[in-house]
């Protein structure tokens, strides 16, 4: 089955799916913008399993459970500081991507829902940020099977509207 790729505004620590992702520090252990939105709803003993895994590089990625959240799981990702575009901030957040795509084949997810890692407090600009969190969704497409749904889930109309310019720009078929 063909995975099928969407792109929503809205809340992610509401999404009932598989998997949300977190765009984490490298600490894991929480911190404002998405990353505070998903431990409050989570509720402790989220923080509490990510104490225990000893932190994440930038551009990895590793799975907790949801505990009080409607999501199963919740892949924590590191996404780069944007640096100016010439420290390697793509090549790190196309790894950020594509780690959350394997952890979710390697424990069988379905479905998994994105933020605009690194968007927020790590100034990643948003269309350049598009283009390659889409481009990974679309590569990770035929590869795994258990794949379902992956969705974009944007803060704001904004940021939905460029997910949207982009996957244009790319020639995407959107769910
Ligand atoms: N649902 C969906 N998107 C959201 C939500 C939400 N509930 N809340 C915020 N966003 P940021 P970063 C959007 O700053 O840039 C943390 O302190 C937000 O509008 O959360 O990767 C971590 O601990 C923006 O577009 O993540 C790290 O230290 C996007 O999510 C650092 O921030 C990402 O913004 C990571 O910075």
């Amino acid at each position: 089955m063909k995975t099928q790729i969407e792109i929503m505004r809205g809340d992610i620590t509401q999404m009932a799916v598989d998997a949300i992702v977190n765009a984490a520090n490298t600490t894991l252990l929480g911190g404002g913008g998405v990353d505070g939105a998903i431990h409050r709803a989570a509720g402790p003993e989220l923080v509490a399993e990510c104490a225990g895994l000893g932190g994440c590089e930038t551009g990895d990625a590793r799975i907790t459970g949801g505990y009080r959240l409607a999501a199963r799981h919740v892949i924590h990702t590191v996404g780069p500081v944007w640096r100016g575009g010439a420290k390697g901030e793509p090549d790190l957040l196309r790894s950020a991507y594509r780690r959350c795509f394997e952890v979710a084949a390697e424990n069988g997810l379905a479905s998994i829902a994105f933020p605009a890692i690194s968007c927020g407090v790590y100034g990643y600009p948003m269309r350049d940020a598009a283009l390659i969190a889409l481009s990974a969704a679309r590569e990770t497409t035929g590869h795994n099977p258990e794949l379902e749904r992956v969705i974009f889930v944007l803060y704001n109309d904004e940021a939905a509207q460029t997910y949207r310019d982009a996957a244009a720009a790319l020639k995407m078929e959107l769910g």
